[in-house]
């Protein structure tokens, strides 16, 4: 039923766009080695050096094609209402019309490749099948990576008989013509004229965020922008964590964290089960579970080194794909900030030469490398568990050079969802659009949340309704508070090791916590800062809560909220007034 119903599509789309030829993917390493082979041939591919990155590649994108465009992604259902004020909207059957002028004929010349393919893990009850049809090879590279591709997703598809239809085409890489369309009524995906991950890897942002939040609240479960970790502790009591963080703000760093040496000696440990989406559901204990509907990591790779970051070094070494980063010329790739010393010379992302000293960066901001999962040195056994895995802790965070403290604890679930709605962050380059401008992210899902966003904080609050007291409990972190002179107070990576030690000791119902008008904070000994050289006013700092600060913050958040309307659920407003009385 459900595999005629694939036939009869690929065949109206073939009919409207015109390719030369159809190839239906099978995921094979004999596919991917042909696919890889045309991709060198075509010059969209440059081989990298076969012993430092076999079997990997360097793609430079065209230069307005670089990031997310968030002004030119839309969800399109029969309200506008229903979209809500933080996305934007179009009618279904308008951008239908529109999109079909676009597509008809567009893949002329070209393939038009079949892409099936699964987000969650083999044989779990969470996993959801996808296809989509591309004209782009680049894409059908990186959905092997990103997602379990071929023949694995037939098989689940015959079985599930249900499958949510993603087009895409690169058309002219026109950004005057570029439209990342979601019908969540249909859960369908139409995009055009971007290839780009995020816009165009369908599985990704598109299905297992947009769609797949709409999908979960419609079946009483959540799709997150959230990495998740495994923390085993001296005792080898294993605690699961989700982390929702802003696009480039450190959640692959932090998914990958390796602990002090101190921490290791004592027998602590991070393992990773994903780096960017969770799907969360109550298991039949009552708990909530979560897997990484992802195969591979889309890392930004500026700033990640083997000093911040081996594990992803590691994982990123071979069998992936590097976009944007610039080449060496003994054919390895470079980044801004992979070493201390730039190379002597090499070819920048854009394919100019460059030389240290250049007033643009070798590698764009929002440069990436797509490497399999598998190959992370530090993925959980769990990672592929289909009933996922237990969590016990949320951590909301964002980038504030000010007003925010390094952590706090929610007071319950309610205050919770209150502290990732009022998330704001700096935004980065993950997005086109100015960098460092302040923005609300609330629970980083501002690009992705498929609907309005007050119901999506009425179905946090359901869903917290339902699970109790067995719910995670909620964190806030900041790592990027800055002292006067603009100096990080806080040293991040592996030290932020601290920081989820006194989570999971929260969790385990120890860790001492003094309670402040923003929630819980550790006391100065629960979080062992010793030895790491601040002074007691730098400690100060961190923990700051400055009531003026706050009291603007509190306003700022009432104007925030006034937008959702009567969508705002009451229990979000009583909490900033809550908030509001506790400063007082
Ligand atoms: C991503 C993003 O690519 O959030 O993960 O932009
Ligand atoms: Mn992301």
């Amino acid at each position: 039923m459900s595999s005629i119903e694939l036939e009869h599509w690929v065949d109206d789309v073939a009919r409207l766009t015109s390719p030369d030829r159809i190839q239906w993917c099978d995921g094979s390493a004999a596919e991917s080695d042909a696919l890889n082979r045309l991709l060198v041939e075509n010059g969209t591919f440059t081989p990298l050096d076969p012993q430092r990155h076999p079997n990997s590649f360097l793609a430079r994108s065209a230069i307005n094609d670089v990031s997310r465009t968030e002004g030119q992604t839309y969800i399109c259902c029969s309200r506008p209402e229903d979209a809500g004020p933080t996305n934007n909207w179009k009618n279904p059957q308008e951008i239908q019309h529109t999109l079909r002028g676009l597509f008809r004929g567009c893949m002329r010349g070209r393939t038009m490749y079949v892409v099936p393919y699964l987000m969650g893990p083999p044989n779990s009850p969470h996993t959801r099948v996808g296809v989509e049809l591309t004209d782009s090879p680049y894409v059908v590279a990186n959905m092997r990576i990103m997602t379990r591709m071929g023949q694995i997703a037939l098989d689940e598809l015959s079985r599930q008989g249900h499958f949510v239809k993603g087009l895409h085409s690169i058309g002219l890489l026109d950004p005057q013509e570029r439209y990342i369309c979601h019908f969540p009524e249909e859960d369908s995906i139409i995009s055009f004229g971007s290839n780009y991950g995020g816009n165009a890897l369908l599985g990704k942002k598109c299905l297992a965020l947009r769609l797949a939040s709409a999908i979960g609240r419609r079946e009483g479960w959540m799709a997150e922008h959230m990495l998740i970790l495994g923390i085993t502790d001296p005792q080898g009591r294993k605690t699961y964590i989700t982390a929702a963080f802003p696009s480039a703000c450190g959640k692959t760093n932090l998914a990958m964290l390796i602990p002090p040496p101190e921490y290791q000696a004592a027998g602590w440990k991070v393992e990773t089960i994903g780096d960017d989406i969770a799907w969360l559901r109550f298991g039949p204990d009552g708990r909530l579970y979560a897997i990484n509907p992802e195969a591979g990591f889309f890392g930004v790779a500026p700033g990640t080194s083997p000093l911040t970051n081996p594990n992803a070094m590691a994982a990123c070494r071979s069998n992936t794909i590097f976009t944007n980063v610039a080449l060496c010329p003994d054919n390895t790739v470079w980044w801004e900030g992979l070493t201390q010393e730039p190379p002597a010379e090499c070819i920048d992302w854009m394919g100019n030469s460059w030389k240290p000293g250049s007033t643009t960066p070798a590698a764009h901001p929002n440069s990436r490398f797509t490497a399999p999962a598998s190959q992370c040195p530090c993925i959980s056994p769990d990672w592929e568990r289909p009933e996922g895995v237990p969590i016990s802790a949320i951590i909301f965070g964002g980038r504030r050079a000010s007003v925010m403290p390094l952590v706090h604890q929610a007071f319950s679930w309610q205050h919770g969802t209150f502290l990732g709605a009022t998330m704001t962050s700096e935004k980065t380059a993950a997005a086109t659009g100015p960098v460092g401008v302040l923005r609300h992210d609330p629970m980083a899902m501002l690009p992705f949340c498929g609907y309005h966003m007050g119901d999506y904080w009425q179905h946090w609050l359901d869903m917290g309704a339902r699970g109790g007291d067995l719910m995670p409990r909620i964190f806030h972190v900041n790592w990027f508070r800055k002292d006067a002179q603009g100096r990080y107070l806080w040293p991040g990576f592996s030290d932020n090791m601290h920081v989820l030690k006194w989570i999971v000791e929260r969790c385990q119902g120890t860790g001492a916590a003094v309670t402040t008008p923003l929630g819980d904070m550790p006391t100065a000994e629960a979080l062992n800062l010793e030895g790491f050289g601040l002074s007691p006013e730098q400690q100060a700092e961190l923990f700051k809560v400055d009531r003026d600060e706050w009291r603007l913050e509190v306003h700022e958040r009432e104007k925030f909220f006034r937008q959702f309307g009567d969508r705002l659920p009451a229990g979000l407003r009583a909490e900033n007034e809550a908030l509001r009385q506790r400063l007082s």
